[in-house]
C-alpha cells in the first residue's frame, strides 16, 4: 500500500448513511438494448492505500498514474496481486471492525481506479451520457475527467450516474475511490467474505434522445390466455412506441403515453419453473429498441397458498451466493449457466438470492433455465445481535432512506423478470420500522409479488410466514390446522395470524460438512400439510479460496486461514457443492428426497405419482432392470400413460425373476426422453427399486462347548494367529480388529446448538465433546482371555478409556466353516454410558507392504454414501471404488463414506482381489455399514484441512454394526432421536475368504 504524500481528505462522507450523493440517475430496468455502450471492463490502473485519508488529486485529469499498479475490473483487489493488497477476511455474524455505527475504523483500505476511455464521435447527440456501475464494494466516488459526479453505497446494486456535462468527446478519464468499509458496512454484514473492489460490470451508455428509459412488461395468466401490463417511461417526445411479440402476432403502437395500456395477450403457453415459456417482445421508439423475454403468470397468495397460475408451488429451493475460488463473488456467466443447469439435474426448482441481488444476468438464465426465484435486496445487520440489537439500522430513521433506496434498486433493476416470484428485503437484519416501510413500498410499486422477510416472526409487514431452521415438529406445528403451538416470537394472536399465511422456510438443512441428515422428514411435510410450500437449503455451495499450503498443495481457504483478527472458520463452507463445483452426496440426497415423481409398489404393480406443479410426465420415459445381487438379468421400458401433474396412474409390472439363491431387485428410473437445456436424453430425474428376493435363511453361529484357554501361534483358514491375536490375513500382515467407537466429527456432531427434539443433547456441548470426554478416540483394551477349540478361536477384551470407569466387553470368536472364516463380533457396553455415539465398528488396519490395499467392490447399497437419516440416495447394486476417491474431501477433514448395508465386499490392490468379506444379518435383520480409508477417525480428526493429513502407511477397514446418524446440529436440529445411536449390545458376523 502506498501512503499519501499530500494533505488529508474529510472523510466524513464515509460515515454517512445515506445511500448516495451527486448526478445519480433514478433506478431503471437493466434492459437489454440497441442503444450504444461502451464497456469500461478491463485493465484500470490501481494504488491501495490504508486508510480513506488520502488526497483525492488521482481524480485530475493530468494527475500521472504511471507508478500505479494495473487492476483487471471487475474484481476484488483482495483476490489480486497475491496478497500484495490484503487479504479476504470472513465472518458470519460478526462485525470485522468495533460495533460503532454508522462509524469505521480509520485502518480503512481505499482503493483508487483510474482509466481512460474514448466517447466514439457519434455519441455528440445523445441526450444524455450515463456511467453505470453494477457492483461496487462498499462505498465508491466517482469523477469525470477531475469533475466529481458523485458517491453511492449499495455494494450488489447498480448504479448510473448522469456524465453528460463531464465527459468529451474523444479522450477522457475516469476515477473511482473505493471504500473497503463505511457506513453501508453495518446494513451489508452478510455470512461472508468481505471483498471490497469494483467487482461487477462498468458500462458508459450513450442515451438517446427519444431512447426509452425504461419498460416493465408485467404479465399474467389465467384460463389459457396471457396478459400483458406495460409501463413505459421515456420523454413523451419518444412516442409513438410499438411493443412487438411476433410470436404472439402483438404489434401495438401507442401513439403518446396516455394510450400505453393493457392488453390481452391472447393464447399462450404459461411460464413456469418446470416449463419456462419464453417469448420474446421488443418495445421500439423512434430512438431505440429493448427487448424484453416475457414469461406469462400470475402469481397469488389464496388463504395459506402460495399459487402460480392458479396452482400451489413447492419450494425445493437452494440459497445462493455469488462465489467462486478464484474470482469471489465476479460474475462468470458460463459457470454460472453450468451451477444452474446442475441444478436443475439435482431436482432444485427455487434459488433464494442469499442475501442480495445477484448479477443480473443471472435472472435471465433462470428465466431461461426455470427456477421460482426469491430475490432478496442486499441487507443484513446480523452483528447486531451481540449488542442486543442496540443501534439496530433497521429501527433508526437516519437509515430510512438507505433501506428504501435498497429495496427500490432491488425491485427496479429486476422487475421484468418471470422467474422472480417474491421480493425479498433482506436477511437477518433483526426488525424494525424501516424494514416495514420497505414491506409498503414494495407492495405498492409492484401488486404482483409478495414480500418475504424471515425477521418479520409476528407478520406485521410481510406476506408469507418464513422461518429458518425450524426443525420437523416446529414445522409440523406450524402447519397443523389448530395447533396451538406457540410461534416463535408470537402471542397466541399474532401466531394465529401468521398461519393464516404460507409458509416457507427461507433457511433449512444446513449443509455445511457431512449432512444434513433428516431430509426426507422435510419433504414428507409438504405433501401432508399443504400450508408448508418446503424451502431453501443452506446453501448451495462452499465459498471456498483458492489458496496454497506452505508445501504446495492447492487447497481452499477458510475463515481463519488469512490471519482474520475475528474470524467463523468453517462456517463459510455449507454448501452441497464443495467450492470446485462437485456435489456432495448431501446434494444426492436432495436429488432423490424432492423427485418429482413418486414410486409406490403393491402387489404386481406400481403406482406412479406425478408430484410436478403443472408439467406432465411427457417428457419422461420410465426404464426398468432386475438384477440378481446386482448383475443385471432383464431390463426394459414401462408402457406408460401421460400422467398431468398432481395425477397418478397404476402400470402392471413387468414379470420379474426371482433368483433362489440371490437377492432379486427390481429398479425403476425416470429418464429423460430427450435432451433439454440442462441434461442429455436419458437422465435420471427419479428412481425407486423394489426388494423381490426370496427370503434365505441365514446359517446360525455354531455354539460350542469344547474351549480350552490357548496361547502361542495359530493358523485358522485366511488368518493366522499370535497369542490370540490376529497378524496374518491372506498373507498379508494386518492390524486389529479392535473396537471403533470413534468417528472424525463432522461439522454437525461439532455443533452444540440445543434441540429440545432430541433425546441427547446437553446444553452448550456438542457430540464431539462429549466423545472426546468420555475417551472414545482413545480407548485402550485389556485382554481377559484366550481361548480355543477345534478350528475356532475366542477372544475376550475390556475396551475402556483413560480416567473411565465405563468399558466395552468384546468378545470376538473365530471359527472355521468349509474354506470360509467366520468372525463373530459381541460388544457389549457396561453401565453408565450417557451420550450417543458416533458408531459401534471394528477397525482393521491393513499396512501397504508390497501390495497396498487400494480399492473395494461391494454389493450393499451406493455408489455413494449413506447413513440412518440419510439413506435416500443409497441403492442396493454391485460397486467399486478406489480408496482415494472413497471419502469426500471436505474442507475440513470429517467422517465421510459410510456405506450402508453391506452384504459382501472384496478388497483390491491394483485390481486383483485380496480377501473377500461377506457380512451376515443380525437376528433382527439389520446389516453392517462399512468404510475404507487411507486415515485412521484420529487423524482425520486432528487435520483442519486436507493438507494437514499424514501421508498414509496403510489401508483401513471399518465395519460398523451401527452409525450414528448425521443431524444439522451445526445450525438446526440435531438427529432425530430414532437415528441417534445410544450404546447397545451389538453383534457383527463376517465370513472372511481369499480371493
Ligand atoms: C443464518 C443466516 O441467515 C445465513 O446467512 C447463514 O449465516 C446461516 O445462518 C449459517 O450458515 S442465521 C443463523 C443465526 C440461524
Amino acid at each position: 500500500m502506498s501512503s499519501s504524500r499530500t494533505a488529508p481528505e474529510d472523510t466524513a462522507y464515509v460515515a454517512d448513511p445515506a445511500p448516495g450523493h451527486g448526478a445519480l440517475r433514478p433506478a431503471r430496468s437493466w434492459l437489454h438494448s440497441d442503444a450504444p455502450a461502451l464497456s469500461l471492463n478491463g485493465p484500470w490502473r490501481f494504488r491501495l492505500s490504508p486508510t480513506a485519508r488520502v488526497a483525492a488529486d488521482f481524480a485530475a485529469g493530468a494527475f500521472d498514474d504511471g507508478g500505479w499498479d494495473t487492476i483487471p475490473v471487475p474484481s476484488h483487489w483482495v483476490l489480486q496481486g497475491d496478497g500484495a493488497y490484503g487479504r479476504p477476511h470472513y465472518t458470519n455474524v460478526q462485525f470485522p471492525f468495533p460495533i460503532d455505527p454508522p462509524h469505521v475504523p480509520d485502518e480503512n483500505p481505499t482503493g483508487d481506479y483510474r482509466r481512460r476511455f474514448t466517447v466514439p464521435a457519434e455519441w455528440a447527440g445523445a441526450e444524455r451520457v450515463v456511467l453505470r456501475f453494477d457492483g461496487v464494494e462498499s462505498l465508491f466516488r466517482v469523477w469525470v475527467n477531475g469533475e466529481e459526479v458523485g458517491a453511492a453505497s449499495g455494494s450488489r446494486l447498480a448504479h448510473e450516474f448522469d456524465v453528460t456535462a463531464a465527459v468529451r468527446p474523444g479522450d477522457n478519464v475516469v476515477a473511482v475511490r473505493v471504500h473497503q468499509w463505511s457506513a453501508a458496512s453495518y446494513v451489508e454484514d452478510q455470512d461472508q467474505w468481505w471483498l471490497p473492489g469494483i467487482f461487477r460490470d462498468v458500462t458508459l451508455h450513450a442515451r438517446p434522445a427519444g431512447g426509452i428509459e425504461d419498460v416493465w412488461l408485467r404479465t399474467g395468466f389465467a384460463a389459457g390466455r396471457g396478459g400483458i401490463d406495460p409501463e413505459i417511461t421515456a420523454d413523451p417526445a419518444a412516442f409513438p412506441v410499438t411493443l412487438r411479440v411476433p410470436e404472439l402476432g402483438i404489434e401495438e403502437v401507442w401513439a403518446t403515453p396516455a394510450d400505453v395500456a393493457p392488453l390481452d395477450a391472447g393464447a399462450v403457453q404459461p411460464w413456469t419453473a418446470e416449463q419456462p415459456r419464453l417469448y420474446e417482445a421488443t418495445v421500439t421508439s423512434a430512438a431505440e429498441t429493448v427487448t424484453v423475454r416475457l414469461g406469462f403468470r400470475t402469481v397469488e397468495i389464496r388463504g395459506d397458498r402460495f399459487l402460480v397460475n392458479g396452482r400451489r408451488v413447492v419450494f425445493h429451493g437452494m440459497n445462493r451466493h455469488e462465489a467462486h475460488p478464484e474470482r469471489g463473488r465476479v460474475f462468470d456467466e458460463e459457470h454460472a449457466r453450468a451451477d444452474l443447469a446442475r441444478m436443475k439435474r439435482f431436482n432444485v426448482n427455487a434459488i433464494r438470492t442469499s442475501h442480495y441481488p445477484p448479477h443480473p444476468r443471472l435472472l435471465d438464465l433462470a428465466d431461461e433455465l426455470g427456477f421460482w426465484v426469491v430475490l432478496e435486496c442486499d441487507l443484513e445487520t446480523h452483528g447486531f445481535d451481540a449488542v442486543g440489537w442496540t443501534g439496530n439500522p433497521s429501527d433508526d430513521p437516519a437509515w430510512r432512506e438507505a433501506y428504501l433506496d435498497r429495496v427500490e434498486r432491488t425491485v427496479e433493476r429486476d422487475k421484468n423478470h418471470p422467474s422472480i416470484v417474491m421480493w425479498s428485503l433482506g436477511n437477518e437484519a433483526g426488525s424494525g420500522d424501516n424494514l416495514a416501510a420497505m414491506s409498503a413500498w414494495v407492495h405498492a410499486r409492484d401488486s404482483g409479488r409478495p414480500v418475504h422477510y424471515e425477521g418479520d416472526y409476528t407478520g406485521d409487514y410481510t406476506d408469507v410466514y418464513s422461518r429458518m431452521y425450524a426443525s420437523v415438529r416446529e414445522s409440523e406445528q406450524i402447519g397443523t390446522d389448530g395447533s396451538r403451538a406457540p410461534l416463535l416470537g408470537c402471542t397466541p394472536a399474532q401466531g394465529a395470524r401468521q398461519r393464516t399465511k404460507p409458509f416457507v422456510l427461507c433457511e433449512y438443512a444446513h449443509a455445511m460438512g457431512n449432512g444434513p441428515g433428516g431430509l426426507d422428514a422435510y419433504e414428507e411435510l409438504t405433501r401432508t400439510h399443504p400450508r408448508l410450500h418446503g424451502g431453501f437449503v443452506w446453501e448451495w455451495r462452499d465459498h471456498g479460496i483458492a489458496a496454497t499450503a506452505p508445501d504446495g498443495t492447492p487447497f481452499f481457504a477458510y475463515g481463519g486461514d488469512f490471519g482474520e483478527v475475528v474470524h467463523d472458520g468453517n462456517f463459510v463452507m455449507d454448501g452441497m457443492l464443495l467450492s470446485d463445483d462437485v456435489p456432495t452426496p448431501s446434494l444426492h440426497e436432495f436429488k432423490a428426497v424432492v423427485q418429482p415423481v413418486r414410486f409406490t409398489f403393491a402387489d404386481g404393480v406400481v403406482e406412479i405419482a406425478n408430484q410436478r406443479h403443472s408439467a406432465d410426465t411427457s417428457d419422461l420415459r420410465l426404464c426398468w432392470r432386475v438384477e440378481h445381487d446386482g448383475a443385471v438379468v432383464a431390463d426394459g421400458v414401462l408402457e406408460a400413460p401421460v400422467v398431468a401433474a398432481g395425477g397418478t396412474a397404476v402400470l402392471p409390472l413387468p414379470p420379474i425373476p426371482v433368483a433362489a439363491d440371490a437377492e432379486t431387485w427390481f429398479t425403476v428410473d425416470a429418464v429423460l426422453a430427450s435432451a433439454t437445456a440442462w441434461a442429455d436424453a436419458g437422465h435420471v430425474v427419479a428412481s425407486a427399486q423394489l426388494d423381490r428376493s426370496a427370503p434365505r435363511p441365514v446359517p446360525a453361529a455354531r455354539a460350542r462347548g469344547d474351549w480350552r484357554p490357548a496361547e502361542g501361534t495359530l493358523a485358522l483358514g485366511v488368518a493366522e494367529f499370535a497369542g490370540g491375536s490376529l497378524v496374518r490375513l491372506a498373507g498379508r500382515p494386518v492390524t486389529g480388529p479392535r473396537l471403533e467407537l470413534f468417528r472424525a466429527p463432522t461439522d454437525n456432531d461439532e455443533g452444540a446448538e440445543v434441540d429440545p427434539d432430541a433425546d441427547a443433547n446437553v446444553a452448550g456441548a456438542s457430540h464431539a465433546a462429549l466423545w472426546r470426554r468420555d475417551g472414545l478416540d482413545r480407548l485402550t483394551t485389556r485382554r481377559m482371555s484366550v481361548e480355543c477349540a477345534d478350528g475356532a478361536l475366542r477372544t475376550v477384551d475390556r475396551v475402556s478409556a483413560a480416567n473411565s470407569g465405563r468399558w466395552v466387553t468384546v468378545e470376538s470368536v473365530w471359527s472355521l466353516d468349509g474354506d470360509a472364516l467366520e468372525l463373530r463380533v459381541e460388544a457389549t457396553p457396561s453401565r453408565g454410558w450417557s451420550t450417543v455415539w458416533p458408531r459401534i465398528g471394528i477397525h482393521l488396519e491393513l499396512p501397504d507392504g508390497e501390495r497396498p490395499v487400494d480399492g473395494v467392490e461391494w454389493f450393499g447399497t451406493g455408489p455413494l454414501e449413506s447413513y440412518p437419516d440419510s439413506m435416500r440416495a443409497a441403492r442396493t447394486g454391485r460397486f467399486a471404488a478406489g480408496v482415494a476417491e472413497w471419502g469426500v474431501p471436505y474442507a475440513r477433514p470429517q467422517e465421510s463414506g459410510h456405506r450402508s448395508a453391506l452384504r459382501e465386499l472384496t478388497l483390491t490392490s491394483g485390481g486383483t482381489g485380496v480377501l473377500v468379506v461377506t457380512a451376515l444379518p443380525d437376528t433382527r435383520g439389520r446389516r453392517p455399514g462399512f468404510t475404507l480409508s487411507r486415515h485412521t477417525p484420529q487423524q482425520i480428526a486432528r487435520a483442519g484441512h486436507p493438507f494437514e493429513l499424514p501421508a498414509g502407511t496403510a489401508s483401513h477397514l471399518i465395519v460398523d454394526a451401527a452409525q450414528h446418524g448425521l443431524g444439522s446440529r451445526a445450525c438446526g436440529p440435531d438427529v432425530a432421536p430414532e437415528f441417534a445411536l445410544r450404546p447397545e449390545a451389538r453383534t457383527l458376523r463376517l465370513r472372511l475368504r481369499a480371493v
